[in-house]
């Protein structure tokens, strides 16, 4: 059944009233839709229905969200020119809680935000300025919350970028083949199964004590920044997986997305490749915002961050391929196949281009 949009959006202290409601934009997780107010002073606003499958603690992925909102909002409203309501996102509180979200009469949660207007998202990057200015907002995104005050933020969900846990799961699901998938990817299993010592470095680094947690991003997908008009980067949204990682995450996540020539589930393979020119703008802007702050081996292995998350998608895709689709929603029955053969292609190919991706680093840092 449809929800009732207006009733939802009525129970949100938001300035306006509802015109209209309608399905919004390319997450993977929550329905999103956007509400237009009907007076023209009035900002619409974006509103959710979370994905309780994917997050288990709802109050406590809030508890994350408002205070990584209210950490920003502060230090953005210090900058000289600039606009706090289009540079972070701004959380309505519900009318009768006060908290960030409300629950529905069927238990069901949501969560408004005032909606950024006028802004751009690609799910590819064709400049190397828009490249820039993605890496530019995260690494900007990573340095303001380096001194949120109080306890570690709340693991939204547990080892997400964890990829000995993950290849756990994966083995765990390919024992079971509750969807009779497995004898049809075997190919794609041998190229997870292959590389799995070598993609457990990061984790390896961290036990070691050669590189920080630190609060990171998790979900730096290129479509997950926002752009004004005129291509500058407002900010980088989508806060659900903001936690403790490592740098590598974010570096890693936004370079699978930004340099991929084709989509991530385009059906022309051939057409799947790593942009390096693309990496080396990415790169700049990030380095510019955090090279004050990362160590000598966080940096050594910021070339190999991008291999490490498109191999975790890959392997995240391929698992919830062979479980019969539960997790990512999908269009048509092999869309989580062909997500993983894009991955897999496009790690291919950052493998081949690896020696250049180490140099680019180096002369950046030098
Ligand atoms: P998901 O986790 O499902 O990807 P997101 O939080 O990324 O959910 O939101 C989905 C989409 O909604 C985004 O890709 C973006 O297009 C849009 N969106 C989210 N928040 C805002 C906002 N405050 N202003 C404008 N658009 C937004
Ligand atoms: C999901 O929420 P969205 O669509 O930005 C996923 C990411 C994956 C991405 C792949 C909470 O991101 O980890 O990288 O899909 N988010 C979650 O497209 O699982
Ligand atoms: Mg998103």
């Amino acid at each position: 059944m449809e929800p009732d949009l207006k009733r939802i959006f009525s129970r949100f202290s938001a300035e306006g009233s509802f015109l209209e409601g309608k399905a919004f934009g390319p997450g993977h997780i929550h329905d999103t839709y956007r509400i237009i107010t009907a007076e023209k002073e009035c900002d619409d606003y974006i509103l959710q229905r979370l994905n309780t499958n994917v997050f288990k603690d709802i109050p406590a992925l809030q508890e994350n969200m408002e205070r990584v909102t209210a950490h920003l909002g502060k230090k953005i409203a210090l900058i000289p020119g600039s606009d706090v309501k289009r540079e972070s996102l701004t959380l309505t509180p519900g009318r009768e809680t006060g908290r960030s979200f409300i629950t529905d009469d069927e238990g069901r949660y949501w969560r408004m935000f005032i909606f950024i207007s006028d802004h751009r998202s690609y799910e590819r990057v064709d400049s190397r300025h828009k490249a820039f200015e993605g890496g530019r907002i995260t690494g900007r995104f990573q340095a303001m919350l380096a001194d949120l005050p109080g306890e570690p933020l709340h693991e939204t969900i547990p080892d997400f970028h964890n990829i000995a846990k993950r290849l756990d799961t994966f083995h765990s699901v390919i024992g079971k083949d509750p969807a009779g998938r497995v004898e049809s990817v075997r190919k794609e299993i041998e190229e997870i199964t292959s590389r799995e010592d070598e993609m457990k470095t990061i984790l390896r680094l961290g036990a070691e004590g050669r590189i920080p947690l630190r609060i990171t991003h998790n979900d730096t997908k290129f479509n997950n920044i926002l752009f004004d008009r005129n291509d500058r980067a407002l900010l980088i949204i989508d806060l659900d997986t903001v936690m403790p990682g490592y740098v590598h995450y974010d570096f890693g996540d936004a370079i699978r997305t930004a340099t991929n020539r084709a989509e991530e589930d385009s059906q022309n393979l051939s057409a799947v490749s790593m942009d390096i020119e693309i990496y080396r703008a990415y790169a700049e802007g990030f380095i510019s915002e955090t090279k004050g702050t990362l160590n000598s081996t966080e940096i050594e292995y910021l070339p190999f961050a991008p291999k490490l998350l498109t191999y975790i998608m890959a392997t995240r895709f391929l698992t919830d391929y062979i479980d019969g689709d539960n997790y990512y929603k999908i269009k048509y029955p092999l869309h989580n196949l062909q997500r993983t053969r894009v991955q897999l292609t496009l790690l291919q190919d950052m493998e081949a281009q690896y020696d250049n991706m180490v140099q680019i680093i180096k002369n950046i840092t030098k």
